[in-house]
């Protein structure tokens, strides 16, 4: 049977806690699968379930070169929107605990899903910190033939146009919507609520590229049906088939929904790695094997500090030290 433990039984979760670090302790190499639910608890929504639709669409369906070629001034809304709330958001403990992993481990290996920067923020080694999917502040040209690449373009908004809406500019908005913005990430009206209508944007005031100065420019991240980064697949492959084992892989904040990023947790094992899950759905612990492995059921910026503690030391130090890298 399978461990697992929830914060509404702490005796189990000790223990748990106590089988884990004793592996921790001995682990030489060390992977983690990252997704949006790291960030969870900075205030950034995850794309699926509660908070994965935008307005009324459902934000996968957003994130695809069919949509951006559809409708590019709503899909840029969408990632404007997305940049301006990552830019206003924080690390949290469970980025700086994985950023401490990585500096005090030779032997370590971040693979992020995440595209929102604060893994980067956290001071995570770059070496140490595979973007699967990309970055929201890359902006690339969107014809692929034309090659033009802007690496970390952190202006927000990207161009003016693109600004979030303040209070008042909104006059077609419905009662609901004009009561105050609870979002702390958004100065400006929340234009994830469909209630406020979005300001209608002509493709010609949309970011272009400043190179083949035909085609627009997009945000560097991996669209469904995209190759991933080859320099970024190619560590990856390197970190697994070298002639080592693997000892532990942690699998955090992700519903190991898509791929090649999900299949990554079978090839640790197949390499020997145990493996930890540390998601708040009890249904992402369904998949784990017998007793190897671990499933720490709760918020991820909570449970990962405690679990990497021994290795880490107490990063709540790191983060009253440095706050926020930018
Ligand atoms: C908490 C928490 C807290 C909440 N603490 N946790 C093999 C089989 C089948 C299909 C394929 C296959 N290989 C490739 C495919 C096709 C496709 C795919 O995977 N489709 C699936 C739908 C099946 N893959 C691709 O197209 C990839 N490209 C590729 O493989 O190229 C070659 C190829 C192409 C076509 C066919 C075959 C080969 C590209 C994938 C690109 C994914 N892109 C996105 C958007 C990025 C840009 C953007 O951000 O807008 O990446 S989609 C979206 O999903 C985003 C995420 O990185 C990714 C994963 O999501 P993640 O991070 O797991 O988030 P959630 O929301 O799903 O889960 C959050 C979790 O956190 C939940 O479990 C919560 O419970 C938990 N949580 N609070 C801890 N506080």
């Amino acid at each position: 049977m399978k461990e697992s433990a929830s914060a509404s039984d702490p005796d189990a979760k000790s223990a748990m806690l106590e089988d884990f670090h004793s592996h921790l302790l001995k682990s030489r190499r060390i992977v983690a699968l990252l997704g949006a639910g790291l960030s969870a608890s900075s205030g950034l929504p995850t794309f699926r379930g509660a908070g994965g639709l935008w307005r009324t669409h459902d934000a996968t369906s957003i994130a695809t070169p069919q949509a951006f070629a559809a409708d590019p001034a709503f899909v840029w809304q969408f990632y404007s929107y997305r940049r301006h709330m990552a830019l206003n958001a924080k690390p949290n403990a469970a980025h700086y605990a994985l950023a401490q992993l990585a500096k005090s481990t030779t032997k370590f290996l971040a693979l992020s899903q995440n595209v929102d920067g604060l893994s980067q923020r956290a001071h995570h080694p770059p070496s140490k910190l595979k973007l699967l999917h990309g970055n929201l502040f890359d902006l690339k040209c969107s014809d692929a033939k034309c090659g033009y690449r802007e690496p970390n373009n952190t202006t927000d908004p990207v161009v003016p146009i693109l600004a979030i809406p303040q209070s008042g500019q909104d006059p077609t908005a419905t009662a609901t919507a004009t009561e105050p913005n609870t979002n702390p990430l958004i100065r400006g009206l929340d234009i994830s609520n469909p209630n406020h209508t979005l300001p209608s944007i002509p493709t010609a005031s949309l970011p272009h590229c400043p190179q083949c100065r035909k085609s627009l420019l997009r945000p560097g991240v991996v669209w469904f049906g995209e190759s991933l980064p080859t320099d970024v697949l190619a560590d990856v492959d390197a970190f697994f088939s070298a002639d080592e084992p693997i000892d532990l892989m942690l699998v955090v904040g992700t519903s190991s929904a898509v791929y090649p990023a999900a299949g990554y947790t079978q090839v640790a094992r197949n390499k020997g790695a145990r493996v930890a899950v540390v998601n708040p759905d009890p249904g992402s612990g369904r998949a784990l094997d017998g007793k190897r492995d671990w499933f720490f059921c709760g918020d991820a910026a909570e449970i990962l500090p405690e679990m990497l503690r021994p290795l880490v030391g107490d990063v709540r130090g790191v983060i009253d030290e440095k706050g926020d890298a930018d």
